[in-house]
């Protein structure tokens, strides 16, 4: 095992591989990430590294001149070195539900659906959603697209038709891939009506020229003639081989849409080369992969997380994949656990809220499975408190497992500060360093960089190859969003904490983003949503701590008439607008919202008071109408 790593300069000397790799990525950024880019198949090498710069009209510009195919590095290199290695183990939710494609057939698989979209008439630079459960075709679909150069746009299944349809108009796609019907433990939920739904309500539906549709359940359902064709029936025709696109390092692999906050949801453009090197430098790094692992990344492929490390980043390092398309604990407890058993996982990466929910559980049902079979776990999408941190390492762990805790962003395409499996001494709770390449820096209020132990804005000083290149079709919100607020440095949203040898601790989003169980949502789209019933004058939503889901969500809701509003309305409202996953815990109608005299809405007293924590609410002088805080104290204690 390597030495574990401390920090460059700080404690014990500096030493072992993965310290050399912070030395020389601090030193030579641009020798060093070339030399990462050899991980990678290349039609043509790229010339330079980083031309990024965070000033101006801000480009991120990774690995000009190269030319790939993302496909091909996942793919076909694999095949000529191990043909016959298991790329992809998918298990159903159902007993004896069960898949294993090696790399052949899986590029087999890939190819036929390439062609598939090719004849339809998918050229290279459109967009393609994705819209599927956790079914080996999701994976398919996304390697399809990159093989032909389409965007591929992974849409959540839990969107409402509204809040698809407003990212399917946004992307412009061409062609959407989604199931006749979706599996969730007893439920189903109904994939193709929910778009055909989305696609009746789109403006410009017309630019959807096809629906592919999977049978998941091989369910009957409605097929619009002409548009709508059988997903089986279609690869089925094709042959199984298919010449890969070469696309330049900076075309757009995929776009992913995600929450900021302010207004409707921005689509992040991720590029080929960067993107690449960086799902495939951490994956290796942060999970000290081994040829031998299967690999298991609970997460959709829907979200960032899914995109890396269920697809790009494993595959791209010639791994092994587990999908597993159900819930953690049905039909009964400790199914995941199983999950891992039978397959001989090494390394399970998944939510904080995953193991919160297991911590609940009867300690039997994590006793009663070997797991032995673990060697690395890994958490992401929200802090990890050091108890759930403990619980995982001892009880899933059985305390010989690496415990990873890593943070990142949509934005950052992978893992950025962490500590490395096997290379970095862990601190439970804490996110760690930064990895080799991360110029981590925390800034203050007026932009003045924080130096040593302190607190502060998270921002990074220097572009990494995974980082997003824009915003779909807008680059100034792009500039604005992320390169404004500390001007020359990008800004992440989240605040964090530095121990004086370097450690940080993630506090948690500055803006209006609150994280419900890993989904991000913005207050902004919430509000938007509950707008749209006529009944209500305006709405605040906020973030309050929640003991299994991280933050819940709680609305204050004014409506035009109190005492006939029922507050069901909001409920309805926000499951069509955005989803159900996005309905709150909790609405208090009132009379009126806390504001300052220019008429801003003071979250950050709503938030106090939501949460019950009344101490310290501050100065009160400075609203339009203190009393308002005396009505919302009063109504909160009395539905406590
Ligand atoms: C990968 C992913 C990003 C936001 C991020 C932060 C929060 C993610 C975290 C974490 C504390 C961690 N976050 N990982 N907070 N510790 N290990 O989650 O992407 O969906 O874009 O969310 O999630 O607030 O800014 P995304």
């Amino acid at each position: 095992m390597p030495e574990a790593f401390v920090a460059p300069g700080q404690a014990a000397k500096p030493t072992g591989q993965y310290c050399d790799m912070v030395l020389k990525a601090q030193q030579e950024p641009e020798a060093f990430w070339l030399q990462q880019a050899q991980r990678l198949t290349w039609q043509t090498f790229p010339q330079a590294a980083s031309r990024s710069d965070f000033t101006g009209d801000v480009v991120i510009d990774w690995y000009a001149g190269g030319v790939l195919n993302a496909s091909e590095s996942c793919l076909d290199r694999h095949l000529q070195t191990q043909p016959d290695k298991t790329a992809l183990i998918w298990e159903g939710q159902d007993e004896g539900q069960r898949e294993v494609l090696s790399y052949r057939v899986l590029h087999e698989r890939v190819c036929r659906l390439a062609n598939v979209m090719r004849r339809l008439g998918v050229k290279k630079g459109d967009c393609v959603a994705i819209h599927l459960p956790m079914v080996a075709e999701g994976v398919i679909a996304m390697l399809a697209c990159a093989r032909i150069g389409a965007i591929h746009v992974v849409l959540f299944g839990g969107f409402s038709p509204e809040g698809l349809a407003e990212r399917l108009s946004d992307s412009g796609a061409v062609l959407v891939l989604t199931a006749d019907v979706a599996r969730r433990g007893e439920k189903r939920i109904p994939s193709k009506e929910t778009m055909d739904a989305a696609l009746q309500r789109c403006a410009d539906a017309s630019r959807v020229k096809h629906v592919l549709v999977v049978p998941v359940t091989g369910a009957d359902v409605p097929m619009q003639a002409e548009r709508d064709l059988n997903y089986a029936h279609e690869v089925a025709q094709e042959l199984p081989t298919c010449p890969a696109e070469p696309m330049q390092a900076q075309d757009p692999l995929f776009l992913l849409y995600t929450s900021g906050s302010t207004g409707r949801p921005k689509g992040l453009v991720h590029g080929t080369g960067g993107y690449m090197v960086w799902a495939s430098f951490t994956h290796a790094v942060v999970f000290d992969h081994k040829p031998t692992d299967i690999f298991w990344c609970t997460a959709d492929i829907s979200w960032i997380t899914g995109h890396t490390y269920v697809v790009y980043g494993p595959l791209a390092n010639g791994g092994t994949i587990m999908v597993y398309e159900g819930l953690p604990s049905w039909p009964q407890p400790g199914r995941w656990w199983d999950v891992i058993d039978r397959n001989g996982v090494t390394v399970f990466y998944t939510s904080p809220t995953v193991v919160r929910a297991a911590m609940r559980e009867d300690e039997a049902v994590v006793r009663s499975r070997s797991l032995e079979s673990l060697r690395i776990l890994g958490t992401v999408g929200e802090p990890i408190s050091p108890e759930a941190w403990h619980w995982f390492h001892d009880e899933v762990g059985k305390g010989r497992c690496a415990v990873v805790d890593t943070w990142w962003q949509t934005e950052t395409g992978g893992v950025m500060i962490t500590a490395a499996a096997n290379s970095v001494v862990p601190r439970a709770g804490a996110a760690s360093l930064p990895l080799p390449g991360v110029e981590a820096t925390l800034l203050d209020t007026q932009s003045a960089v924080v130096q040593g132990a302190g607190e502060g804005l998270l921002c990074m000083a220097r572009s990494w190859p995974g980082q997003a290149q824009s915003i779909w079709q807008d680059h100034a919100r792009f500039k604005q969003t992320y390169f404004t607020t500390c001007p020359g440095y990008y800004f992440t949203g989240d605040g964090a904490r530095r121990e004086a040898d370097g450690y940080y601790w993630i506090t948690g989003r500055v803006d209006d983003v609150v994280n419900v169980s890993g989904h991000r949502i913005g207050t902004a789209e919430i509000e938007d949503a509950i707008a749209t019933d006529h009944e209500v004058v305006e709405s605040a939503a906020v973030g309050i701590p929640h003991d299994l889901k991280g933050q819940g969500l709680v609305v204050f809701v004014v409506p035009r008439e109190q005492g006939v509003f029922h507050p069901d309305a909001v409920n309805r409202a926000v499951a069509a607008g955005v989803g159900r996953y996005a309905v709150p815990e909790k609405i208090y109608v009132v009379s009126d919202l806390p504001k300052t005299r220019s008429g801003k809405i003071v979250r950050r007293l709503l938030r106090k008071i939501a949460a019950h924590d009344l101490d310290g609410l501050g100065d009160l002088s400075t609203l339009a109408d203190p009393d308002i805080v005396d009505e919302l104290i009063a109504l909160v204690k009395a539905q406590a």
